[in-house]
């Protein structure tokens, strides 16, 4: 008999939702019920893509739009070797943030299709599970005022969203939505649970190419 995998577990979202709070507790969650999981955040701003993408949303560096759209997918590509490996190992891999922000946020732009936007992105491993974190733009703002990072603007976060539902119409794909107004811990507990009937449901399912 095969070996299990793990899961793909993205956790996408409003700014503000919880994402990489409800990423670091999921790990933490899983691993404390004897699961194998890590957590990797896109972007990733220790890698040399990452340190560019990292100068741009600072406003350090101006790039072009098509530019930094490929390398936010390109700082995806880099971890998919390790990603492919740790999910056959039976690891489960959280994702804070992945494709679908990218193309959401590249999408809100205006000139750029769906389709351009994903087609960087197609053939990535495919999640199992895509947990939207949603919560009102009002109840976002109490959670701390937008900071100066490039993107970080009421207006521009609404043209997000309508992308994010979009993409959400794809029924190829399992989408949940979770309310994200709730306790940090509530939260946790409905996440934690879907996402553990998702890594038994998937254990023994081959890994699919996003997209494709
Ligand atoms: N981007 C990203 C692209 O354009 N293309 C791409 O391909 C990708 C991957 C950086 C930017 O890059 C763009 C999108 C972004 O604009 P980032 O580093 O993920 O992406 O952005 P962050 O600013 O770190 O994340 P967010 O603003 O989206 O926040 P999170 O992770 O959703 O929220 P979190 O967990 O940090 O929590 C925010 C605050 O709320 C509190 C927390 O303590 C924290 O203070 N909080 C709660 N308060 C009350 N109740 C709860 N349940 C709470 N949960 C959290
Ligand atoms: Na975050």
């Amino acid at each position: 008999m095969a070996a299990r995998r793990g899961a793909l577990i993205a956790l996408e979202g409003v700014d503000r939702a919880g994402k990489s709070t409800q990423g670091r507790r999921l790990v933490q969650g899983l691993r404390a019920a004897g699961h194998k999981a890590d957590l990797i955040r896109f972007p990733d701003r220790t890698t040399e893509i990452g340190q560019l993408i990292s100068s741009y949303l600072v406003r350090e560096k101006d790039l072009e739009d098509h530019t930094v759209h490929l390398l936010f997918s390109a700082n995806r590509w880099e971890h998919v070797p390790l990603m492919k490996e740790k999910l056959h190992q039976g690891i489960t891999i959280v994702v804070d943030r992945y494709a679908f922000s990218g193309v959401a946020f590249t999408n809100a732009k205006g000139n750029f299709c769906l389709d351009w936007c994903k087609q960087p992105d197609v053939g990535l491993p495919k999640p199992d599970l895509i947990l939207f974190l949603q919560l009102s733009p009002e109840e976002a703002a109490e959670r701390g005022n937008y900071g100066h990072e490039r993107y970080e603007s009421s207006s521009f976060q609404e043209k997000v969203l309508q992308s994010f539902y979009c993409l959400m119409e794809d029924k190829t794909l399992n989408w949940k939505t979770v309310d994200a107004s709730q306790s940090i811990e509530d939260l946790h507990r409905e996440i934690k649970s879907i996402a553990e009937k998702t890594m038994e449901e998937v254990q023994n399912k081959p890994l699919e190419e996003l997209w494709k």
